[in-house]
């Protein structure tokens, strides 16, 4: 194909069955990809589907294991290295931090995506993962395969304000693709968004349905945000790590993840600015501005409006607030 969306958003590697099921879904034209479709309530690209499909059938979750989930462009990259750093301090400690892995390796490769290699790699094996065992997914609460919800598993979610989730996904995608990206309006663009019928939306049911996974289960469930990350990494940190139940962590121990992990050191590295995952995505692309409120740069005030409208209306009552 002569067309620059990498394969993940893509529609050439569809097995049957997902044809079959596609073929029966709500539709909608869809920006960055031609055609989204409604399956359990959220809007995805054919092969996000698929890969979801799979992991549906397949994904056995252990009770060890732990699972960071965000929407797109929630924070993901960061929560990544931040957690592999934690979880694998003994193994690379980070005061000798010459070697450590984060240093020569995307945090991508380091933490596997469930619907993402389950679309590129549907015979993949996540049993023979050394434990504990860490992932991510965008897959909603609802969407979740059942032996995630039954074990003991662990769930962090990180959340962003969805007008930096917007706009990040939107910078995003005009990278990712810019032909077919170019001619479509951000009005557009944002109205979809704030219709729920945008790429892994709508964005407050993926929120809504953690957020009050979180209370009923706070054992279960953590819930982040980004903006809490931003301002006080050190904490959130530390708050992660007794959820996630890591043990004596040495405060000098936190606060050299905190800097290996910050947006300054990730987004300087080699790695991070030349490098390609295998599926073809530019690493560069996940480290844009990485900062609180960027959207004012790319959203006119009646979009800004049009966004906190929509966050307004639907959080109304939840007891979740957005700092922008
Ligand atoms: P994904 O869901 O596709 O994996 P994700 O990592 O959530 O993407 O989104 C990238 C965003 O996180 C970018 O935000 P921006 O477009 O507003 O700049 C990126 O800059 C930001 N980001 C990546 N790494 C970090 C980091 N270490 N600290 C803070 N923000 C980061």
């Amino acid at each position: 194909s002569s067309s620059s969306v990498p394969a993940y958003l893509g529609d050439e590697d569809l097995t049957q069955e997902t044809r079959a099921l596609i073929s029966s879904l709500p539709k909608e034209k869809g920006w960055l990809v031609s055609e989204i479709y409604e399956f359990q309530g959220l809007w995805h690209t054919q092969a996000i589907l698929q890969g979801i499909l799979i992991c549906q059938k397949r994904f056995e979750a252990k009770d060890s294991d732990i699972i960071l989930v965000t929407n797109p462009k929630s924070g993901t990259t960061w929560l990544k290295a931040l957690v592999f750093a934690l979880l694998n301090r003994h193994k690379f400690p980070v005061s000798s931090s010459g070697n450590h892995p984060l240093l020569v390796t995307n945090p991508h490769l380091l933490v596997p995506f469930l619907e993402g290699v389950y679309y590129e790699s549907p015979d993949f094996d996540f049993s023979r993962l050394p434990s504990p065992r860490l992932m991510n997914t965008h897959i909603s609460h609802l969407s979740l395969p059942e032996s995630v919800k039954s074990s003991s598993c662990k769930i962090v979610y990180c959340c962003r304000n969805p007008k930096d989730m917007f706009v990040s996904l939107w910078h995003f995608g005009k990278k990712l693709a810019p032909e077919e990206t170019a001619d479509y309006p951000i009005e557009k663009a944002v109205e979809a968004f704030c219709e729920g019928k945008f790429i892994g939306g709508p964005f407050w049911d993926h929120i809504l349905e953690y957020w009050y996974a979180s209370r009923e289960n706070p054992n279960k469930v953590l819930f982040v945000t980004y903006e809490e990350l931003k301002k006080q990494t050190e904490v959130e940190m530390k708050r992660i790590a007794e959820f996630l139940e890591c043990g004596f962590i040495e405060e000098e121990e936190v606060r050299e993840i905190v800097k290996l992990c910050s947006f300054e050191s990730l987004s300087n590295l080699e790695v991070n600015k030349e490098g390609k995952l295998p599926n073809g995505i530019e690493t560069k692309t996940f480290f844009r501005k990485g900062e609180i409120g960027g959207w004012r740069d790319t959203l006119s005030e009646s979009l800004a409006e049009e966004i906190d409208r929509t966050i307004e209306e639907k959080f109304k009552g939840s007891g979740l607030k957005f700092s922008s």
